[in-house]
């Protein structure tokens, strides 16, 4: 006999310490609440010098590699590339749904460009992010670790996502993707929603990109809502939104209806210009994003029958049309691994129902909590002649095995000196016969605090006195275990925790292992990193980025 769990009814724009984050809403929960008043444990940030950054990176390759980084090297690293390494794009959407789209079963976007991406490619149905919202699920894809490992999990200053003119970043010295990838001579690009700081020590030039454009943050975080914040978060001095071409704002101000097609054609753009040699392009696309109405350009817009959320949707399915075209059209198409996922579920209407903000279903939850539907994201990989056509991989993997894999494809070496917490994926990218998913286990986190544990086909969410957000219990209740099978049980409906109190005990102690490693609310993890603080974060604009 199993006990059915309802979903409850909570308003889904804030949390208490959190930063869920909507225009419309400036004053949501998130942004009133005192941090202090949580007491979290925080690592001491790692304060650094803007001037310290290269040196850090150059001391940092020198010990990986043991070679000494020098744009020679590269040069020389270019030159002997193998023709055949393969390309990687990464598509990133932001806060789609793994209901959203046809191939994971939509029946109100249309998304012919992803269903032909399906067809000729594979889906991941058990692809999981690392956090329910934007910037620790970031730092998790580009550096193949846990945000609490990497110390992007929460600040005392933002919260758990990063605002404008924040003193933190990813810590210069974290190894990202592209870092690697740059041992083997790849030309790397990075388009669209940065959010790993918008500092100058903290922008994607400084974390192994050649090139960036992009806004350094979520583009609803406008001057116009800075303004309305006025002292808090120092929102007063938000700037319009930077557009930056790497180091420096060039635009201030966009027109964020043409965000998605701005970006297509800049990636289209980066893939012609580099298709003789290696490249990587990080793609994290603006939409759909954080917004209520997110936006779309005319021939999209208007169009959907799910409103503005479609309508950016069908935009994101063009987009990615027109980069697998170009790819095809260049003729580097079977030499080119293209992964489209999302940075975390959709936060999902009032009306859990309605399409309005996106859907997570048949999964459970809201997007930003640690709900199945907030982490395991529609997943779709294409690379013709190697990764089988329309084929599903149901085993399990996250967004943090990309850099040991794309390590791996491109024979470059993952870092050694520290713990990845991703694995090498090949096998199940490329559906080699009986491959199993390499996890062990997996955490699910909502900023300092261990909520859930994944082992095999079961999730179990650990009791807890108070928590901030909880995508089974409310506010105030404390919560129970429960014990999902998450293979059979998509939807998370049955607690089974009573009929196999054996997995509860084994997942419970696998817990404690994590909250050792990991950390845990007001308990430092014994193997955290940290993030990186500057003294006096500026506003980026034309202004301040114009000079060195
Ligand atoms: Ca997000």
């Amino acid at each position: 006999m199993t006990q059915s769990i309802s979903q409850p009814v909570w308003f889904y724009f804030g949390n208490s310490r959190g930063t869920i984050y909507d225009e419309e809403r400036p004053d949501g929960i998130g942004l009133s609440h005192s941090p202090a008043l949580f007491q979290p444990y925080f690592l001491k940030p790692h304060r650094i010098q803007p001037e310290d950054d290269i040196v850090n990176k150059i001391i940092c390759f020198s010990c990986l590699l043991g070679f000494v980084f020098s744009g020679l090297t590269v040069e020389s690293a270019s030159a002997a590339a193998d023709k055949k390494t393969p390309n990687f794009i990464v598509i990133f959407c932001d806060n789609l749904g793994y209901g959203d789209i046809e191939p994971f079963g939509s029946t109100v976007n249309r998304t012919p460009c992803l269903n032909r991406m399906a067809r000729e490619g594979r889906k991941f149905t058990h692809f999981c992010v690392t956090a329910g919202v934007c910037t620790p699920s970031r730092a998790s894809i580009i550096t193949g670790c846990y945000s609490q490992r990497v110390g992007m999990h929460w600040n005392p200053r933002d919260g758990q996502v990063l605002r404008p003119i924040s003193p933190y970043g990813l810590n210069p010295e974290e190894i990202t993707i592209a870092e690697v990838l740059k041992q083997k001579g790849y030309k790397t690009g990075m388009i669209g929603k940065w959010h790993l700081g918008d500092q100058a020590p903290f922008l994607p030039t400084k974390q192994g990109f050649d090139y960036f454009y992009g806004i350094p943050y979520s583009d609803d975080m406008t001057q116009a809502v800075g303004q309305r914040l006025g002292d808090r978060l120092d929102g007063k001095n938000w700037p319009p939104l930077p557009v930056m071409l790497n180091d420096k704002v060039i635009r201030a101000g966009v027109d964020r209806n043409l965000l998605t097609k701005d970006y297509t054609e800049k990636a289209v753009e980066f893939i012609e210009q580099n298709k003789d040699q290696p490249f990587f392009l990080y793609f994290p696309q603006a939409m759909p994003g954080s917004t209520s109405k997110p936006f779309a350009s005319e021939a999209f817009r208007g169009k959907s029958k799910s409103g503005p959320w479609g309508d950016s949707i069908e935009e994101l399915d063009w987009s990615t049309g027109q980069l697998l075209d170009k790819l095809v059209e260049l003729g580097i198409d079977d030499n080119t691994l293209v992964i489209w996922t999302s940075d975390n579920g959709s936060p999902m209407g009032k009306d859990m129902n309605s399409t309005e903000r996106g859907t997570n279903k048949p999964l459970h939850g809201r997007g930003y909590t640690t709900s199945e539907g907030a982490f395991r994201v529609p997943t779709i990989m294409w690379w013709p002649k190697h990764v089988p056509a329309d084929t599903t991989c149901t085993e399990f993997a996250t967004t943090m095995d990309l850099l040991p894999t794309f390590a791996d494809l491109a024979g470059a070496k993952a870092p050694t000196d520290r713990i990845i917490d991703g694995h090498d994926i090949r096998p199940l990218i490329l559906g080699e016969k009986g491959a199993k998913s390499p996890y062990k286990v997996f955490y699910y986190y909502a900023m300092d605090q261990l909520q859930a544990v994944r082992k095999g086909p079961w999730k179990l969410f650990v009791p807890l006195k108070e928590f901030s957000r909880h995508p089974h219990f409310k506010k105030g209740e404390g919560s129970q275990p429960l014990l999902f099978n998450v293979v059979t049980d998509i939807s998370s409906e049955h607690n089974v925790a009573a009929q196999h109190p054996e997995i509860v005990k084994e997942l419970m102690d696998l817990a404690e292992k994590g909250r050792e490693d990991l950390g845990d609310t007001n308990r430092p993890g014994a193997n955290q990193r940290k993030a990186a603080h500057i003294d006096n974060p500026v506003p980026p604009t034309l202004k301040t980025t114009s000079t060195k």
